[in-house]
């Protein structure tokens, strides 16, 4: 069994480095918050496959490409000869602000189903990570996900939630319908600060949706903070931990690269303190490069920024 399993859709991203409709040069990357945590454990050297439906044509093979070369599993991938990649185009408008436009309706990854699933979550895996990404594709992404949770949490995984939402896909109430019961499956649920009420009830501070969510069975509620590091709440009560100073240049990615960085820390056993050092460590190193995972360090690159003094600023 693998260390990490992770579902979702991979996107192929056009990146404009100013406005849209200016045009200009576009460059062409892997995108997906699940491919990304995925390829940020892979660096590091950890055992992990992703599962999807990919194109059947040059943009699938790209993907494929990408997720091979970073050294991710990718057995169970389908090819999908009936629909076509799903694109995201990101408009830069300045370093913290990115502007997302998806084509994805109908795509290859949005037909994502349980049937794609059952293979490699037979095999096991030691975490299972999910997002809030997935269940807003389409119904049957939504079962998958669903299933994935049950099953995965039932058979003893680890099983990690990022909330992830994108209102683009999906409005607040839509999102809450479904990822409130999924929350109740994860051990580990990630969120922003503002997506917590959307795991908890409706307009439920950050204390009460924690309680809550600890209340139904999670151990561990990661609150991302951006350049203000982040806070975990455990039954044992609240640890905060400041990001690592850096200059930001880009920050598409940097909750993913958290994510891969916490999900590291657990695989290898470290204490919490450990955990959540090793996530702002990895936020760090996405926010200082372009792209979504590029600048991810491999394991021997994780000291590289011990140098940097944390502080409340990126
Ligand atoms: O977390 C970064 C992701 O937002 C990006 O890679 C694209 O998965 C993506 C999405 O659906 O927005």
């Amino acid at each position: 069994a693998v260390d990490l399993l992770t579902f979702g859709e991979a996107l192929v991203s056009l990146r404009a480095p100013g406005p849209l409709a200016a045009g200009g040069a576009l460059t062409m990357h892997l995108a997906g918050a699940e491919s990304n945590v995925a390829i940020g454990l892979a660096r590091l050297g950890h055992r992990v496959a992703w599962v999807g439906r990919v194109s059947e044509d040059e943009l699938g093979e790209y993907v494929l490409r990408q997720l091979r070369a970073e050294g991710v599993g990718v057995d169970d991938v389908t090819r999908d000869a009936d629909r076509p990649a799903g694109l995201l185009f990101l408009e830069r408008r300045t370093a913290d602000l990115t502007r997302v436009r998806y084509h994805r309706a109908g795509s290859a990854g949005s037909a994502l189903r349980v049937a794609d699933l059952r293979r490699p979550i037979g095999d096991g895996a030691r975490v299972l990570h999910l997002t809030g990404i997935t269940p807003a594709l389409s119904d049957s992404a939504r079962e998958a996900t669903r299933w994935a949770a049950e099953t995965g949490s039932r058979s003893g995984m680890l099983v990690s939630l990022d909330v992830n939402h994108r209102s683009r896909l999906w409005t607040r109430e839509a999102a809450r319908a479904v990822l409130a019961p999924l929350a109740a499956h994860a051990s580990v649920v990630i969120a922003s600060a503002d997506e917590l009420d959307l795991v908890g009830e409706p307009g439920s501070d950050e204390s009460t949706a924690v309680a809550g969510l600890l209340a139904r069975g999670v151990e561990t509620v990661l609150v991302k903070l951006g350049a203000d590091g982040a806070r975990a709440y455990t039954r044992d009560g609240v640890r905060q931990v400041a990001a690592v100073r850096v200059t930001a240049v880009d920050t598409v990615g940097a909750g993913d690269a958290f994510t891969a960085g916490y999900l590291s820390g657990h695989l290898d056993g470290l204490d919490l303190a450990g955990r959540l050092r090793r996530a702002v460590t990895l936020g760090a190193f996405a926010v200082a490069g372009h792209g979504d995972w590029e600048g991810l360090p491999r394991r021997d690159e994780l000291s590289l920024l011990d140098g940097h003094e944390t502080g409340n600023t990126l």
